[in-house]
C-alpha cells in the first residue's frame, strides 16, 4: 500500500495499523519520495526510538534516511509492548497501594480487591496502544519527511544493501536498531503456558493470574512483581543477585537500595535472594504452571504455588542475521560491539538501541541513533553510554544519579550526607513525616515511615554534589536535570543548589536543605 500521496489522520492510521496487527498475510506500507533521486545515506533497519530518531535527526540535517520495520508502526516495542505499558502498570501500581493504604479512612473507599486486576490494565493498554502507534506513523511521514516501508521485513544482503517488500535499497550506510527479546532462562518447564515475559504478558495473557512467581532481580522484575502484587496477585521474586545489585544497574546506593527493597516486603512481597528456579511444574507434561521449585540461599529447595510466572532476566539482541550476513563482531553477551561513533566492526554499519551494550532504556536508544546519523553526515561525535542517571518503579518512583555514597567514600576523604529522614543514632525518625511532597502528603499524614526516601552525597572538601538518590513521587524530571549538572565539567556545588529557586514542596528537598547547611564553611551532614 503506498501511502505517500495520501495522508492519513490519526484515527484513519489508527484503524490501518489495527488492520494490519490483526491480518496474518498483511501488505508492506511504503512511504517513498520518487521526486528525491539522491542515495539514501542510511536505511534503518528497525524503526524503533533509535531508528526514528537517528532518521528524523539525519533528515533534519538534510540527508536521505530510509526507514524499514516489520510492524506496521515506528516507535518500535516502547509504545507496544515495554515502557508504555509499563509506566501505565506502575502508575495502577502506586494508585493502588495508595488505596489499600487508606482502604476506608478518609475519603477512600473500603478497597474492593476483586476490582483490580491484571488483565483488566493489559486490555486497557493493548486497546488503547495503537494511538500512540499512529501518531508515530503521522509525525514520521507529515512532520519529519521521513520515508519508510512498514508492516514488512527487511533482509540484510551485504553492508550497503537490503532487501524490503520484494525491493532492493542502496545506501552508503546500514544502521541495524531491532533491539532486543527477554533471556529465557534453560529451566524444564519454562516453556509452559503461564510462564510470560513483558512481550507475552501484553499479548496472551488470557486469564487473571491468582499467584505469580517472578524469575529474576531486573528492574523488569522488581516493576512487573510490584504491579502485580499490587493488584492482590501475591508475588514472590526469585532472584539470583540481590535485589538492585544486578550487574545491568550501576550506583545503587545501598540506605535507597534498602529502604525500596524493605518497602517491597512491608508491603507483603516474598523476596527471595540468593535463589534460583530449578524446575517449573504444571499440568501433565506441558500444560499450564502449577507451581516453580526454587534452590535457595541455603541450599534447601522449596516449592512455590503459581499459576503465573514470570521472565525478568534481562533481554538479549538477535544478532544471527547480521552475523552469518556481515560477519558482524559482538560480545560476551551477545550485542553488537561498536565504538563511541556506534560503528560496527563492519566499516559503514552502525548499530544502536538494545544491539549495543549498555542500560536498555530509551536516552541510549534514541541518542545512539542520533549519534549514528550525525557521523553519518560527516561530524565526529562521541557518546559514551557508560555514565547516566536511573530509575525504576516498585509502588514508588526510584530515581538516581551520580556516586553512591559507599562510591564517594572509596574515593575521598570528605563525605558529608545530607538525607532526609536524616540519619542520627538513636532518633525515632520512623514517624517523622518527613520527606514529604506531591505524592506523599498523605503517607506523610498518616502512615509516615512511607512517605518516602532521599538522600544527597557531597564532596566537603570541594563543596562539589557527587549523587542524589530518591525514593518517593515526582522526582524523575529533576534527576535529569541533576544529570546534566553535576556532570557538567564545572560540576555542581552544595551553595550553588542552595541557591536555585525551589518551587515548594518539591519532591526532592535537595535545594531547601542544600541552603541550610551552605553556610558552613566546614560542611557536616545533616
Ligand atoms: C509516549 C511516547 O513517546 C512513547 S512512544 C516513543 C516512541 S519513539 O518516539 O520513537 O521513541
Amino acid at each position: 500500500m503506498d501511502i505517500r500521496e495520501q495522508h492519513p489522520d490519526l484515527a484513519e492510521w489508527n484503524a490501518l495499523i489495527e488492520r494490519c496487527l490483526a491480518d496474518p498475510d498483511p501488505e508492506p506500507i511504503t512511504n517513498l519520495d520518487p521526486g528525491d533521486e539522491r542515495p539514501y545515506d542510511a536505511v534503518f533497519v528497525g524503526g524503533g526510538a533509535g531508528g526514528r530518531f537517528g532518521a528524523a535527526y539525519l533528515r533534519a540535517m538534510g540527508g536521505r534516511p530510509l526507514i524499514v520495520d516489520a510492524w506496521p508502526f515506528l516507535g518500535g516495542s516502547c509504545p507496544h509492548q515495554a515502557c508504555v505499558p509499563h509506566h501505565l502498570f506502575s502508575e495502577a501500581a502506586a494508585e493502588l497501594d495508595r488505596m489499600r493504604w487508606f482502604s476506608d479512612e478518609l475519603y477512600f473507599p473500603k478497597f474492593d480487591p476483586s476490582r483490580a486486576g491484571i488483565k483488566d490494565l493489559v486490555d486497557l493498554f493493548v486497546a488503547g496502544r495503537s494511538s500512540a502507534h499512529a501518531f508515530m506513523n503521522w509525525q514520521t511521514k507529515e512532520q519529519l519527511d521521513v520515508e519508510y516501508v512498514l508492516n514488512a521485513r527487511a533482509s540484510l544482503v551485504d553492508p550497503t544493501t537490503v532487501r524490503v517488500a520484494g525491493r532492493t535499497f542502496r545506501a552508503r550506510n546500514l544502521v541495524l536498531g531491532t533491539g532486543a527479546r527477554p533471556v529465557v532462562p534453560d529451566v524444564p518447564g519454562i516453556r509452559r503456558p503461564g510462564v510470560h515475559d513483558f512481550i507475552s504478558l501484553v499479548e496472551s495473557l488470557d486469564a487473571e493470574p491468582a499467584r505469580c512467581v517472578v524469575i529474576g532481580g531486573s528492574k523488569v522484575a522488581m516493576e512487573y512483581g510490584s504491579f502485580f502484587h499490587a493488584t492482590g496477585c501475591p508475588t514472590t521474586m526469585v532472584s539470583r543477585s540481590p535485589v538492585m545489585r544486578s550487574s545491568s544497574l550501576h550506583h545503587v546506593d545501598e540506605d535507597l537500595r534498602r529502604y525500596v527493597v524493605d518497602g517491597m516486603r512491608r508491603r507483603g512481597m516474598e523476596i527471595l535472594e540468593g535463589a534460583e528456579p530449578v524446575t517449573v511444574e504444571g499440568v501433565g507434561a506441558d500444560g499450564p504452571v502449577t507451581g516453580v521449585t526454587v534452590r535457595l540461599a541455603d541450599g534447601s529447595t522449596r516449592r512455590l504455588e503459581a499459576d503465573m510466572v514470570f521472565l525478568g532476566l534481562g533481554e538479549r539482541p538477535d544478532t544471527t542475521e547480521a552475523r552469518a550476513v556481515l560477519g558482524i563482531e559482538v560480545d560476551d553477551r551477545g550485542r553488537v560491539v561498536t565504538d563511541r561513533r556506534m560503528r560496527t566492526s563492519v566499516p559503514g554499519v552502525y548499530a544502536i538501541g538494545d544491539m549495543i551494550a549498555g542500560a536498555m532504556e530509551m536516552w541510549k536508544a534514541r541518542k545512539s541513533g542520533v549519534t549514528a546519523a550525525r557521523n553519518i553526515m560527516g561530524e565526529e561525535l562521541e557518546f559514551d553510554v557508560s555514565e547516566y542517571p536511573d530509575f525504576l518503579h516498585t509502588t514508588y518512583e526510584v530515581s538516581w544519579v551520580g556516586l553512591t555514597e559507599q562510591e564517594a567514600r572509596d574515593t575521598r576523604d570528605d563525605v558529608v550526607v545530607i538525607q532526609m529522614p536524616p540519619y542520627v543514632e538513636g532518633l525515632d525518625t520512623e514517624h517523622l513525616p518527613l520527606p514529604c511532597a506531591e505524592g506523599s502528603m498523605l503517607y506523610a499524614f498518616r502512615r509516615p515511615e512511607l512517605s518516602g526516601f532521599q538522600k544527597l552525597v557531597v564532596d566537603g572538601t570541594t563543596r562539589q554534589v557527587l549523587g542524589a538518590h530518591h525514593c518517593g513521587y515526582g522526582a524523575k524530571d529533576a534527576f535529569q536535570y541533576l544529570d546534566h549538572l553535576i556532570h557538567r565539567p564545572e560540576g555542581l556545588t552544595i551553595d550553588e543548589l542552595g541557591w536555585m529557586n525551589e518551587l515548594f514542596l518539591n519532591p526532592e528537598h535537595f535545594v531547601q536543605l542544600s541552603r541550610l547547611r551552605a553556610g558552613k564553611g566546614r560542611l557536616t551532614h545533616l
